[in-house]
């Protein structure tokens, strides 16, 4: 893995740690792919997935902190429960309204998590990203659970389209 200039390809995979047992809410893995109209975001858990699941973007790294979040709730088991909406750090939304996701589904165990939206959603200050980087947290309760790559820290830059 290099770090010369930041953004490489336009995927982010990551292995996360993973506890001896199956737990709601262990990330698994994390693969976030941004192509020039659409972001993919999957999710594996090592068990179920967790009530909630906020996947924080960073697109401006002028500015401390995500200026995004795809927020899923595990709302008696809908799979619409998820949408874009800017983040305040890094707090888990209550609702939000600036974009709904084009398909969210979760696999059968509950282990597995896939969304895609539009590119558009993560429009900042009135420019769509050209690279992004991604935090991605596990709450139940407002209790984190789990966070990748780490709490509060995001996994390396990418490429955008
Ligand atoms: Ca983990
Ligand atoms: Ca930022």
């Amino acid at each position: 893995m290099t770090l010369a200039s930041g953004a490489s390809a336009a995927v982010w995979h990551h292995d996360d740690e993973t506890g001896a047992r199956p737990s709601a809410g262990d990330i698994d893995q994390v693969r976030i792919s941004a192509g020039e109209k659409v972001v993919t975001m999957r999710v594996e858990f090592n068990g179920r997935v967790p009530y909630q699941t906020d996947v924080f973007f960073d697109v401006d790294r002028s500015r401390k902190g995500p200026e995004f979040v795809a927020s899923y709730n595990d709302d008696g088991g809908g799979t619409d429960q998820l949408f874009i909406d800017r983040a305040h750090g890094f707090s888990s939304p209550l609702d939000g309204a600036r974009c709904k996701p084009r398909s969210v589904r979760l696999s059968d165990g509950g282990e597995t998590l896939t969304a895609r939206f539009r590119v558009g959603c993560l429009t900042f200050r009135g420019e769509k990203p050209d690279r992004l980087r991604v935090n991605v947290t596990t709450n139940d309760d407002f209790v984190t659970l789990d966070s990748a790559p780490a709490r509060k820290r995001f996994g390396r830059w990418f490429a955008v389209g």
